[in-house]
């Protein structure tokens, strides 16, 4: 008995463990992998630890512990977004960054120009919160983070890590296109520039090879 409750805590922790994280903005509160198919993961209003946040020439940074997923993110300029309406404009997502796929695992470093998108609110010093929205097979799970955008910021702090650290499912050969990937579809879907494709690494070099 003893046993086989251990054997199913920990398929629970393997399971939830494979979900996904984000890393770059801070999300609003800590990871808790059960509340993440909730709304903003679980955390329903709007936080203090906000992150100033470029306005153009942002990324933002994931951990997938899924192979084969989708990914894109939400914005909301509403003051305190607490529901998936807030997300919304005439009851259509309000998308940041398209919904993209990606084949591999691991930590990827995403572009992210908010000022591009075009969305009405979405200004120089204004308070917004992004939506991560992420399936990687065991239904649609979320992150938020609460940003103040700047004009004056052209690129995230130093100190911040953005690098693409990826598991591909099955190995190919440099040069080649990854078998059955969209892996520059992330990226690419904003136009790369030569130094956004260095800075993304793997996704901008398989892009590059489209
Ligand atoms: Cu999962």
């Amino acid at each position: 008995m003893i046993f086989s409750t251990l054997t199913f805590l920990l398929c629970l922790f393997g399971v939830a463990n494979a979900h996904f994280r984000l890393l770059y903005p801070l999300p609003r509160g800590n990871f808790v992998a059960d509340d993440e198919p909730k709304f903003c993961g679980g955390y329903t209003d709007v936080t203090t630890n906000r992150t100033t946040f470029p306005l153009s020439g942002g990324f933002f940074s994931i951990r997938a512990g899924h192979p084969n997923w989708t990914g894109g993110v939400l914005i909301s300029t509403v003051a305190n977004p607490n529901s998936f309406d807030n997300f919304t404009v005439n009851g259509v997502d309000q998308l940041v960054h398209p919904y993209a796929k990606q084949a591999d695992t691991g930590t990827f470093c995403i572009p992210l120009n908010i000022s591009a998108a075009g969305i009405a609110g979405a200004t120089d010093g204004a308070n917004v919160t992004i939506q991560v929205v992420f399936d990687g097979g065991d239904g649609n799970l979320y992150q938020c983070a609460d940003l103040t955008l700047s004009a004056n910021l052209t690129s995230p702090p130093s100190d911040v890590t953005c690098s693409n650290v990826t598991t591909t499912p099955t190995p190919t050969s440099a040069g080649t296109s990854p078998t059955g990937s969209t892996a520059g579809a992330l990226g690419s879907a904003h136009g790369l520039s030569a130094v956004t494709a260095l800075v993304l690494g793997l996704v901008g070099v398989a892009a590059a090879s489209l």
